[in-house]
Order: structure tokens, then sequence, then C-alpha cells
């Protein structure tokens, strides 16, 4: 079922088109009159004929400002989570290149700083431009039925990036990752990694990302699925927001609390991973291949993957932050009058050195991991 926002754009825009059509038929009446007027209406006419010609110039600038509004610049309105990670630094970037004055869009962005009340505000300031569009990468999954009504009420399709709204269907498209597959796949490979290595006992140490995002409940509930199936022990789990200086705090508390207690430590993102990295170099803690401790991360930034290339991340999960031009097609689709798919899922890969490369499955389908390289490195965001 799409929501209802999408019909009454749809029949917006026609009735725009529509006023854009009569207009142009009063204005070309009107322009007859004149002419008509000026040589051969009788005198008795002549009050009306003014009239006229005052209606055809102010319908000729309704015209104009209308023509602009539907068939020039398409205005976008996207409030973005923050600037907290790589992950999102690409994200941005994507959205802005494709969302260009040169592609043709008017954009409207916003860095919502992780604030949840921020990011409402911001959805709101777009209702009251009257953008075309509203781009929500949502910060926490909860919260947002109130907000995403207003956007159906006023008429203007709003289409979900990354992070998932899970308490309301009012929007036209979600274009993202699988985070629950994701969190699965760290799992399954550590279960794999770890038979191939000989290691019997798995003590995990997770750092996850901003608490009540769609990212962290997914990754959190995919790994502890697979901890709970193979029997790893999750020591503990402790936030770091997504950022580096939020991994280094949980890293170092870790290291005083469970100081050679653990062999896994699970980064939900590359720069939570980073502060983990210093943590454990400031504690003299050995981490990454040839060592005891396994680092697993999600995100396969560039950073990230020259990380894995240096064998300081054992393993790292892609999440593809490049939906804008996915988005672009959504918009393209309900500019065309088309109904797009409901929801659009990235394509992504999981990264290794070829000595941390084995097989696996999720729910049954064969994985095939990628050997990072300095050309896998260069091509990636
Ligand atoms: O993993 C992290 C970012 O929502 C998937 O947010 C995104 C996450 C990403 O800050 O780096």
């Amino acid at each position: 079922m799409y929501p209802s926002g999408f019909s009454k754009k749809e029949e917006k825009y026609k009735m725009k088109k529509k006023l854009i059509s009569l207009l142009l038929t009063g204005v070309m009446a009107a322009s007859l009159l004149v002419g008509c007027g000026s040589s051969e209406a009788p005198a008795a006419a002549e009050p009306a004929a003014a009239e006229v010609v005052e209606d055809a110039a102010a319908a000729e600038e309704v015209v104009a400002e209308t023509a602009e509004a539907t068939d020039g610049v398409i205005k976008v309105g996207f409030a973005q989570v923050g600037h907290e990670s790589d992950w999102r630094t690409a994200s941005t970037k994507s959205c802005q290149d494709v969302f260009s004055a040169a592609n043709g869009y008017d954009l409207s962005f916003v860095d919502c700083d992780n604030d949840e009340a921020a990011q409402k505000e911001a959805v709101r300031s777009f209702i009251e431009q009257g953008v075309d569009y509203i781009i929500i990468d949502p910060i926490i999954a909860t919260g947002w039925d109130t907000v995403l009504t207003e956007c159906d009420d006023a008429g203007i399709p709003v289409i979900i990036i990354d992070r998932t709204v899970d308490d309301s269907d009012k929007y036209v498209s979600w274009v993202g990752s699988n985070f629950l597959t994701e969190g699965q796949a760290a799992g399954e490979w550590l279960k794999a990694y770890a038979d191939a290595q000989g290691i019997s006992e798995i003590n995990a140490l997770v750092i996850s990302g901003s608490t009540g995002s769609s990212a962290q409940i997914g990754r959190s509930d995919g790994f502890k699925e697979m901890a709970d199936k193979y029997g790893f022990n999750i020591l503990d789990e402790q936030t770091g927001d997504f950022t580096e200086a939020g991994g280094q705090e949980v890293m170092e508390s870790y290291c005083k609390s469970y100081a050679g207690k653990f062999n896994v430590v699970v980064c939900q993102n590359d720069n939570e991973a980073f502060g983990a990295m210093t943590a454990m170099d400031n504690a003299g803690v050995a981490y990454g291949v040839g060592t005891d401790v396994i680092l697993i991360s999600f995100d396969a930034c560039t950073a990230g993957l020259e990380e894995v290339k240096a064998g300081k991340i054992t393993a790292d999960f892609e999440c593809n932050p490049l939906a804008a031009p996915f988005v672009e097609e959504v918009i393209k689709t309900l500019q065309s009058g088309g109904t797009p798919d409901k929801e659009v899922y990235m394509v992504e890969h999981w990264y290794a050195l070829p000595d941390q490369i084995v097989d696996f499955s999720i729910n049954g389908e064969a994985q095939k991991m990628t050997e990072v390289t300095d050309d896998v490195i260069a091509a990636q965001y």
C-alpha cells in the first residue's frame, strides 16, 4: 500500500497543469480581445477590454510562477542524521552530488547533528518551504508517525534512506541496507573463521552504534542471533555512538574491565573501530591478523578497508552509503506518475585479506567474500 501523500502529490501536480492550460487559454483569449478592442470593439465594451488586459497580465505572472514550480527546478529537503562518521560524509556527498543545481534540483540540506528533535523540526521546515520531496535518514527508528502524517497531509512525498522508520508506513519508498543481515554475516563469518583457526571459545566485546537507530538494532540483533546459535559469549555491549571518540572511550573502559578476557571486539562502524584501535594501542593490547584479538567492523569505507589491508581490522562488513542515485530514480518515477518500489536494498560486500576469507552462509545462502586490494580501496567511498 502506498501512502495517500503520493496520490495527493499527483493530484496537486495535475491541478497545477490544468491551471496552467486554463490560464494560457485565458491569456490567449485576452490578447485576442485586446486586439479586437483597439480597432473594432464598440465604445461600451472598452472598460471590459481594459479589465481583461489587467487579468491577462496577472494571469501571465501566475503562469510564469506555476510553470517555474512544476516544469523547472525540483525542490528537495534532506534531513541528514549528522556528521559522525566517514560513512555519513560519503552519504551526504552522494546526495549533494545527485541533487545539485546542475542536475535541476534545489536542495535544502539540514545536518541534524544526531538530535532527534532537530530532525523533526527540519522536516517541518521543509513542509513550510513547500518542497516537492522530503528525504529523511531517521536518527532513531521510532516516533515518526505524527510528522510523517503532516508530510502526508501537505501532499509531500517522503523518501526514507539508510535507517528505517519502524512505526509508520507514511512514506513512499525506503532505500537502504539490511542491517540484520550485516550482523548475521559478521557472526557467521566469525564462526567459520574461528573453526578454521581452531579457536573453540569466543569471548566478544561489542561497541554498538547509536542506541535505537535501526543500524544499531539490526547489527546487534543479527550478531546476537549467531552468538546464541553458536554459543559465543558476549561479555558486554556498550554504545560508542558511531563515533571515533565514542569507540575509544568504550574500549578504554573495556581494556580495564576485561583485560585478558576477550578475544573478539565487534565495532558497529569503522570510526568506532579506529577509536578502539587507539585505546588498545594505548593499553598495549595486540589485535588484528596474527594476534589473539579478532577485530570486526562495519561500513567498509576507504579508511576502514585500509586498516583491513594493514591487518588491523580482521574483517569489515560493508554498508553502502551511495543511496542518492536510487532516490533520484524514485523521484523520477513519481514525476512521471509511476509507482516506485516500497523498498530498495543496496548491494554490499564482506571484506578481508585472503587468509581471513572463509566460506559461510547466511540463512542457507552461500556468501562470497571480497579480497581487499589497492584497487578495491581506490574504488571505495
Ligand atoms: O554504519 C555509521 C553511521 O546509519 C548505516 O550510521 C548508518 C550508520 C553507519 O554513522 O557509520
